[in-house]
C-alpha cells in the first residue's frame, strides 16, 4: 500500500466513483499502485480494476471467509461442468485415479508431481464453506484436502512468481495471484461431504478458493504452474471465465 492510506483511496473515489472523472481517476490510482488485475484491458476492464482495487483495499489479505458448521450443510449440492469426456481422463478413471498425478511447474524450486495417495499423506484440512455460482445459486459443503500453500512450501516458489495457474482436463482454467493462492483457505480439495469427490464435482482433485465466486475453483485438476505473467497463456486475460466475459477478480 506504500504511503496511501484506505482512507485517502476511498476518499478519492477508487471505492466509491460515482463519475467518469471518478473512474478515470480510480483507474490511475488503481495503475499507480499496482491494482490491476489481467482482464483490466477487456470491455468491462475499468469496471474490473474498481472492483478489484477496492476490494484489495477494504479486505485484508488475511480475512477469512466464513467457515459453517456440519448442520448447515446443504442437501443438495447442484453441478457446474460436467466430468471431462477426453481420453486422458477416461484412462486415468479406469484404475480410480491410481495413476493419476498432481504436476506442478513453473516457477518453482524442486518441479514436483503428486500422486493423491501423496497429497493425502500431507497434513489434512477440512472446512465447510459456501460455494457461490455466478448464475445465483449456492450451497454449502465439507470440503477435505490439502493447502495449497502446503504443497508450494514443498515445491518452493521463486522470487519472481506473481500467479499461480490452475490446468484441468476440461478446457477451463483459471490462475490465483500468489497471495490468494497462498491463503489458509484455499484447498486441494479430494472430498466432499465426507466422500472423495464425485466425477461432476470434480475428481480427483479441486481447488477450492471459498472468497471468490464458484468458476474461480477448478476441478479435475491436473496441472499447476506457477508464472510471473499471465500475458501468455490464453488471451492474456487470466482465466477462461475472463475470455468468456466474467471477471478475472471475482471476490464475494
Ligand atoms: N474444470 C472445471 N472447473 C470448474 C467448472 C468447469 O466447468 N470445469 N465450472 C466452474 C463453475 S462455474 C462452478 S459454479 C463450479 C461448480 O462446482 P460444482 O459442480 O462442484 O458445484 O465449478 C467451477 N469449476
Ligand atoms: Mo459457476
Amino acid at each position: 500500500m506504500g504511503t496511501i492510506t484506505r482512507r485517502t483511496l476511498i476518499r478519492s473515489g477508487l471505492a466509491a466513483a460515482a463519475g467518469v472523472g471518478g473512474v478515470a481517476a480510480a483507474a490511475r490510482l488503481a495503475e499507480r499502485y499496482g491494482l490491476i488485475p489481467p482482464d483490466s484491458g477487456t470491455l468491462y476492464g475499468i469496471g474490473e480494476t474498481l472492483t478489484y482495487a477496492s476490494h484489495r483495499i477494504v479486505t485484508p489479505s488475511a480475512s477469512l471467509a466464513r467457515e459453517f458448521s456440519r448442520r448447515d450443510i446443504s442437501s443438495v449440492a447442484p453441478v457446474n461442468g460436467p466430468a471431462p469426456e477426453s481420453d486422458a481422463y477416461l484412462q486415468l478413471l479406469d484404475d480410480d485415479f491410481e495413476r493419476w498425478r498432481l504436476a506442478i511447474e513453473g516457477l518453482v524450486t524442486r518441479p514436483s508431481s503428486f500422486s493423491l495417495a501423496e497429497l493425502k499423506r500431507l497434513p489434512v484440512r477440512s472446512q465447510i464453506t459456501m460455494h457461490t455460482c455466478e448464475e445465483g445459486w449456492s450451497f454449502i459443503a465439507e470440503w477435505t484436502g490439502v493447502l495449497l500453500s502446503e504443497v508450494l512450501t514443498i515445491t518452493g516458489v521463486n522470487a519472481r512468481a506473481r500467479y499461480v495457474v490452475f490446468f484441468p482436463y476440461d478446457q477451463w482454467w483459471d490462475s490465483l495471484e500468489l497471495e490468494e493462492a497462498l491463503h489458509p483457505q484455499t484447498l486441494l480439495a479430494w472430498s466432499m461431504n465426507g466422500h472423495d469427490l464425485s466425477l461432476d464435482h470434480g475428481a480427483p482433485l479441486r481447488l477450492r478458493v471459498p472468497r471468490q465466486l464458484g468458476y474461480k475453483s477448478v476441478k479435475f485438476l491436473s496441472r499447476i504452474r506457477v508464472v510471473d505473467t499471465l500475458e501468455d497463456i490464453g488471451q492474456g486475460l487470466g482465466s477462461a471465465s475472463a475470455e468468456a466475459g466474467y471477471a478475472w477478480y471475482a471476490g464475494i
